[in-house]
């Protein structure tokens, strides 16, 4: 069967009283935006002589991925939350504001009210014994390299199975999830405990779409940022722990080269400690 009707008035009409073009209310913008992608989609379907079969079996994908954070998963591997970016990126380039930490995809597993640490504290809840202890520092500079004092880092990440809490029921809240301001010189200095990289999960809606297409649902180990400081834009960023074999693979092609971070091993922490760093060694 290779009809072709999309070109035809009575679809075009049709498509125009689907978009609610002859209804009064609504939102203008709203209207438009369904009528392009309604339009794109019946345009596809005419393309690629999609039969019903196929049409009603890609409900049922989308209907699954109506659960949970599914939808919200499957985004950043069909490129949207990295492409959202490029364009911020771009726009920010227009408008001359260069410098800075680059930034990168927030992704579906952030979760609001972590609890806050002045300038140096802990974000494990001491369960995870597979986990290797791991002391994050850092320093928050405007693009001049001024520190900001005061500034909110906000960091999430995952435990040392790629579980986060609130997502993975066998973690206690906010665990591995901290808001923390920084010190006098813009620093902190967190213990934690090293993050594993994330694999969505096999029986998934989202990994039945990336099978499809032959792709891999993984990501490397990484840790998320969110920095805010009054009088600065917000960033949006993560860390990716260098060495993952998923560093330059990663599903939802959030790597950028500068994010890349070599951690440093500590073997001897007395030692570490009384060369003046002022990590927490509890
Ligand atoms: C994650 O941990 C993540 O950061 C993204 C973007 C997608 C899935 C899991
Ligand atoms: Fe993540």
């Amino acid at each position: 069967m290779t009809v072709k009707i999309f070109d035809t008035p009575e679809v075009q009409d049709f498509l125009q009283a689907v978009s609610g073009f002859d209804q009064d209310g609504g939102s203008e913008r709203a209207k438009q935006i369904l009528h392009r992608l309604v339009g794109d989609l019946f345009k596809l379907i005419d393309d690629f002589d999609v039969t019903p079969e196929e049409f009603w079996s890609a409900v049922s994908v989308l209907n699954a991925l109506g659960q949970g954070t599914q939808f919200g998963l499957l985004a950043p591997g069909l490129g949207f939350d990295h492409y959202l970016d490029m364009r911020m990126d771009a726009a920010d380039a227009e408008a001359g504001r260069t410098g800075g930490t680059p930034r990168t995809i927030e992704g579906p597993l952030y979760v609001a009210g972590a609890p806050e640490i002045q300038g140096s504290g802990r974000m494990d809840d001491g369960t995870d014994t597979d986990g290797e202890a791991m002391w994050l520092t850092g320093q928050v500079r405007d693009t001049d390299g001024n520190p900001i004092a005061g500034a909110k880092v906000e960091v999430w990440h995952a435990d040392s199975k790629g579980g986060y809490s609130f997502f993975d029921p066998s973690q206690s809240e906010y665990n591995l999830r901290r808001s923390i301001i920084t010190d006098a010189d813009g620093r902190y200095a967190v213990r934690s405990i090293i993050p594993s990289g994330y694999g969505c999960p096999p029986d998934s809606p989202t990994q039945q779409v990336l099978d499809l297409l032959g792709r891999h649902g993984q990501r490397p180990a990484h840790i998320h940022y969110f920095i805010s400081a009054p009088g600065h834009q917000h960033l949006t960023t993560q860390i990716n722990l260098a060495g993952d074999p998923y560093t330059f693979d990663d599903f939802a092609f959030a790597t950028r080269d500068e994010l890349v971070v070599a951690g440093q091993r500590i073997e001897d922490a007395a030692a570490i400690e009384a060369s003046g760093f002022e990590g927490p060694f509890t």
